[in-house]
């Protein structure tokens, strides 16, 4: 199997430090969503990395799907809970922190574009602020959720490094400067 994702890709990041932490292979095939290659179209007609070809072709996309198919590949896994409130917790906490991603990614194509301020700007920057401490909140509930938690508080510090999300957030700057000690997180740092 392979991931076709970008060097810098969060969510790509999401899915090779969980790889890393359940003793999984996951070969990375450099991929750049904005060109739109034949065979990123192929794994996921919606263009968007990452996503995961299995070794007989089939296409597996979304991170959060990608994911969740990472840990069916590993029973009793210990990163998160198969079933109960504890699933459903830190399936909440990726969607939380896949959201401050999302938003994110909104306002880096508006930069792109010479867009840096305005009512849909001003919405991504409340829902981030927002969504963070919620997050705030969750840490500990899940080494899965950390995780989730984790690379999207170390995405904003890379990509937008004037935004406070630690002063207002201790649990998360704990845990993300915990995190990015770990040998997962090492090697799936983002290149400069
Ligand atoms: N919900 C998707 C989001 C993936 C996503 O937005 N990826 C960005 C790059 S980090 C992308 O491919 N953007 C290209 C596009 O939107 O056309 C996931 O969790 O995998």
């Amino acid at each position: 199997m392979k991931l076709l994702a970008s060097p810098t890709s969060p969510y790509a990041r999401k899915l090779r430090v969980i790889a890393h932490e359940l003793g999984l292979s996951l070969p990375v095939e450099d991929t750049s969503p904005m060109t739109d290659p034949a065979a990123l179209l192929a794994a996921n007609p919606l263009g968007k990395v990452p996503a995961l070809v299995l070794e007989d072709g089939t296409g597996i996309i979304d991170s959060p799907v990608i994911a969740a198919w990472l840990l069916a590949q590993v029973p009793g896994q210990t990163l998160k809970p198969d079933s109960g409130p504890g699933h459903w917790a830190a399936l909440t906490t990726e969607a939380l922190a896949d959201g401050v991603l999302d938003a994110a990614i909104i306002l880096r194509f508006n930069m792109a574009q010479g867009i840096i301020s305005g009512p849909w700007v001003d919405r991504q920057y409340r829902a981030i602020e927002r969504a963070l401490a919620v997050m705030n909140g969750r840490v500990g509930g899940s080494a899965f959720g950390d995780i989730c938690i984790a690379v999207a508080c170390d995405y904003l510090a890379f990509r937008f490094p004037d935004v406070d999300w630690r002063t207002h957030n201790p649990a998360l700057a704990a845990l993300t400067d915990r995190l990015l000690e770990t040998p997962a997180f090492v090697a799936t740092r983002p290149p400069a």
